[in-house]
């Protein structure tokens, strides 16, 4: 579906969610559960709906919102509601929420409701990857420059809980394609693109669909921070008035990027280079990348630079994302669950140095899995693939090293160990979601770490 042919805020649609009509919450997983909270707060009253007989958040439900009306395992739009709210799990062109627009109704996403409300002000970040990194970075900038910041969206904590705690001085919010696909309202102060590469088409109806929903988060934006690398970009914000790229080439005045000198590579701003890359305590090319527009972003928020590059010789990265886990046996291993498409399964591998064994597999989500073959050249030891669409990786790949097939994250460890040569790194980078064999990537990460402290030296 056209996101350009969805309704516009103060539509017909906008305006009969009217006080005293009832919403109809969609999904009772985290964002369902938060939206209840919300509602709660400002008085609404609500059908709570979920294609599953036992959904997630029902527990909560009952002890938050006892006497609300529920409708599980049922898909069929209710009677006598307003508006929908629906959680970003549900893919659009799911039959209640064509059905629910058919019928004129508005159908919003949580981060909707977010921006309605919010006072402060806040930035969005979005891109296929690096998303939680820059977010994280950000709120730890703010921080360290001495404002109160609150961090959240599709990092973890919903975004409309951000609106029950004491008001900060900026909000910081991660934002997916399917948060941004049924958003409409969205003044951020800062809205940062990190970088466009195929995800989710499983859920978008296209890879344009995909496209379409990240540079939404353009629209209202008061000032924006855009890769070099994608004109389209460039595009979309001519009519913001502070735009500031980044990207790893030397940059213009004004703009970030990478300057070389005397052998060393630096962060730079124009031509004044602030921080050699050697002191970020992140590692890989694609965190330079982060921590180049987490700078721009910053410089837009009007954050103190020292304040900024400390946060930057300091943190450390989040869990699941080239995480080093353990050397046993002269072999490194690193878990980058959080890797779930291909081209952060190309960044990851690219900031491996030396000789790999790959361990990757899952639910791929429609990406294309023979861009893993170049950087993999001349780097790759072996691949042990694990899950659903571990034969489509295999098709991809087979042609550079033997690929092996695992059972489960223990057997895949197993195998990877007796492959690996001294110095060698076992990185799992899977390139797909996990859902086939674990509850998420941090699941799928966390059995990765236990079967590595499991390996005897
Ligand atoms: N579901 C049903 N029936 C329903 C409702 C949901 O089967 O009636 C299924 C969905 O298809 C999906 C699962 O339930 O498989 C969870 O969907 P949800 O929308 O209820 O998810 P939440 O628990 O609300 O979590 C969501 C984000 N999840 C997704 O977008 C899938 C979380 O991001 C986010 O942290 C949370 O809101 C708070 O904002 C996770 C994620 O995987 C980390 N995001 C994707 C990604 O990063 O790649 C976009
Ligand atoms: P997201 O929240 O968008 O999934 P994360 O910051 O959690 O992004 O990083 C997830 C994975 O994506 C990392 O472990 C790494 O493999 C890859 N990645 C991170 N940043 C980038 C980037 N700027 N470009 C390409 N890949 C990246």
């Amino acid at each position: 579906m056209s996101v350009a042919k969805k309704k516009k805020p103060g539509s017909k649609a906008a305006a009969r969610a009217k006080a005293g009509e009832k919403d109809l919450v969609f999904g009772l997983g985290t964002t369902g559960l938060s939206v209840a909270r919300h509602l709660k707060r400002v008085g609404r009253d609500a059908v709570f709906l979920d294609s599953r007989d036992e959904p997630p958040g029902l527990d909560e439900l009952d002890e938050l919102w006892p006497e609300a009306n529920r409708e599980l395992g049922v898909t069929e739009l209710p009677a006598d509601v307003g508006r929908v709210i629906v959680s970003p799990g549900i893919a659009d062109d799911d039959a209640l929420v064509q059905a629910a627009r058919d019928a004129g109704l508005e159908v919003i996403s949580d981060v909707e409701l977010f921006a309605r409300e919010a006072k402060a002000p806040f930035v969005g970040v979005t891109g296929s990857n690096g998303k939680s990194t820059v977010t994280t970075l950000l709120y730890h900038m703010c921080r360290a420059a001495g404002h109160s910041a609150l961090a959240g969206g599709n990092l973890g904590e919903p975004a409309l809980d951000l609106l029950a705690e004491d008001e900060p001085d900026f909000y910081v919010l991660e934002l997916s394609s399917f948060q941004l696909q049924r958003t409409q309202t969205l003044p951020a102060t800062v809205a940062v693109l990190l970088n466009v590469t195929p995800d989710h088409l499983d859920w978008h109806a296209s890879e344009e669909e995909y496209r379409e929903s990240k540079y939404r988060i353009f629209r209202e934006a008061e000032s924006a921070v855009i890769n070099r690398d994608d004109s389209e970009s460039a595009d979309r914000t001519r009519d913001i008035e502070n735009v500031i790229s980044f990207g790893l080439d030397a940059p213009q005045d004004g703009h970030y990027g990478i300057r070389r000198e005397d052998d060393e590579v630096f962060l730079a701003r124009g031509d004044n280079v602030l921080l050699g890359v050697s002191e970020l305590a992140l590692f890989g090319l694609h965190n330079q990348a982060n921590a180049l527009a987490a700078l721009a972003a910053g410089e837009l928020l009007g954050l103190d630079l020292q304040a900024m590059l400390q946060v930057l010789c300091e943190f450390p990265g989040l869990p699941h994302r080239m995480q080093f886990v353990r050397r046993v046996s002269a072999v490194n291993y690193v878990n980058d669950s959080k890797a779930t498409n291909v081209a952060a399964a190309v960044a990851s591998i690219r900031s491996v140095d030396g000789m790999l064994v790959l361990i990757a597999g899952g639910e791929g989500k429609g990406g294309d899995f023979s861009a893993l073959a170049g950087p993999l050249e001349n780097k790759l030891r072996a691949t042990v693939l694990i899950g659903r669409d571990a034969e489509a990786i295999e098709a991809a790949l087979d042609t550079i090293m033997p690929t092996y097939f695992a059972r489960d994250m223990d057997d895949a460890v197993q195998q990877a160990a007796a492959f690996a040569e001294s110095d060698d790194t076992v990185l799992l980078a899977p390139a797909c979601a996990s859902f086939d064999q674990f509850d998420n990537y941090a699941a799928r990460g966390d059995a990765f770490c236990k079967a590595v402290e499991a390996l005897r030296p």
